[in-house]
């Protein structure tokens, strides 16, 4: 047997295993597909935690847990049909009720796969709005969740601490990249705005803005649609954890609104789709807007400025300590995603009087 199989072979799975391949094109765990040979057993995916990413796998696993089973329960009580395509199920190990493997020092997981079902790389305005609604029921849905979710990633959008890291990858030069005229060029594109883009944590701090449960990975591809182009579920739970709201509408727009992929090399291709602006915020704004405050909805231009600005700081920061995070294809693989989603926030900002009126329109 080799290793996946026998990693696979703890968990209480139904059906043989005929054969595991690697799956998708995540950038942090390492994802594989379990094909059983029964016709009536299902497939399975088996994931390894990067346990570097999320340090305490045991807190992440009791958040999915914790989230799985409350969207599953409210499925059940609106009496919904075909369940098991519309929230995630983990599989317990044979020998106790955990959803999680410590295999030689590797942490390991199986959920059941999700027959018929695709992700997308990029979205259309009418599966951009189906999205919309999805994350805004996640969070509606999860807003009365009766236990206290753990901070999986600490600190994980917070953009001061952001700022921070990247200040001490400056300092710390490890790749010899901080002297480079293109990395100086956008540090200083960075900082004039640094400010301005810290103030949803001085909001925090003020205690006009709240936390709620949000998902805080909200890119295109951690969505599954059948075939029709309908929302199932919302995949990629492990960064389910309190944060202000502006995680979810500002990552969906930061990859589905982008003309082009985040690490796309012709900067002049980067820009914000105004089509997947509106009908994402449209369908956000739907399922959210009765409990919105006012200052979330105010500062939705802001969440979507935010995000391409912080991820451009995070794969600079990346890119300055030699690629340590993101794996690279090639050796500024980081400067050109951080590059690009300068280019995006750039586009953004041209749109914000239209932005804040389309919004103004949807509340009304
Ligand atoms: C990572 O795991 P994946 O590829 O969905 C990252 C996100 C970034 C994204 C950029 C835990 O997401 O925060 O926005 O890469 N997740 C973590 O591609 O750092
Ligand atoms: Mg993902």
């Amino acid at each position: 047997m080799n290793e996946l199989q026998n990693i696979v072979s703890l968990f209480a799975i139904t059906g043989t295993v005929q054969e595991i391949k690697p799956l998708g094109e995540g950038l942090i765990n390492d994802t594989y597909r379990v094909i059983t040979a029964e016709e009536d057993a299902p497939n399975y995916v088996l994931q390894r935690v990067n346990h570097n990413v999320f340090p305490d796998v045991d807190m992440v696993m009791r958040n999915i847990d914790a989230v799985t089973s409350h969207i599953r329960q409210k499925l059940e009580e609106k009496g919904e049909t075909d369940i098991d395509r519309k929230v995630l199920k983990f599989i317990p190990l044979k020998d106790s009720n955990k959803l999680y493997a410590l295999v030689d020092g590797k942490y390991w997981r199986i959920m059941v796969f999700i027959p018929n079902a695709i992700t997308k790389q990029a979205v259309n305005p009418e599966s951009s709005r189906a999205a919309g609604r999805a994350f805004g029921n996640f969070q509606a849905m999860l807003a009365d969740i009766p236990v206290e979710l753990g901070e999986t990633i600490k600190d994980f959008h917070n953009m001061e601490f952001r700022l921070q890291q990247l200040r001490e990858a400056l300092k710390e030069n490890r790749a010899g990249r901080a002297d480079e005229p293109q990395v100086q060029a956008m540090l200083k594109e960075i900082d004039a705005r640094a400010e301005e883009m810290c103030k949803a944590e001085q909001m925090g701090r003020e205690g006009t803005l709240p936390k709620r449960v949000c998902h805080c990975d909200t890119k295109v591809n951690n969505m599954m649609f059948d075939q029709q182009d309908n929302v199932l579920c919302v995949i990629d739970l492990d960064t389910v954890m309190p944060n202000f709201i502006f995680s979810d509408y500002g990552d969906f727009l930061r990859t589905g609104a982008n003309f082009v992929a985040e690490d796309y090399e012709d900067m002049n291709a980067v820009g914000f789709n105004m089509d997947i602006f509106r009908a994402f915020t449209e369908g956000y704004l739907e399922s959210a807007g009765s409990f919105l405050l006012p200052i979330e909805v105010e500062n939705l231009p802001y969440a979507a400025a935010l995000f391409p600005y912080m991820q451009c700081v995070r794969f600079l920061w990346d890119y300055l300590n030699g690629d340590q995070y993101w794996k690279v294809k090639y050796p500024t693989h980081n400067f050109t995603r951080a590059n690009n989603q300068l280019h995006l926030l750039l586009s953004i900002e041209s749109h914000y009087p239209e932005m804040k009126e389309f919004i103004d329109g949807c509340m009304k």
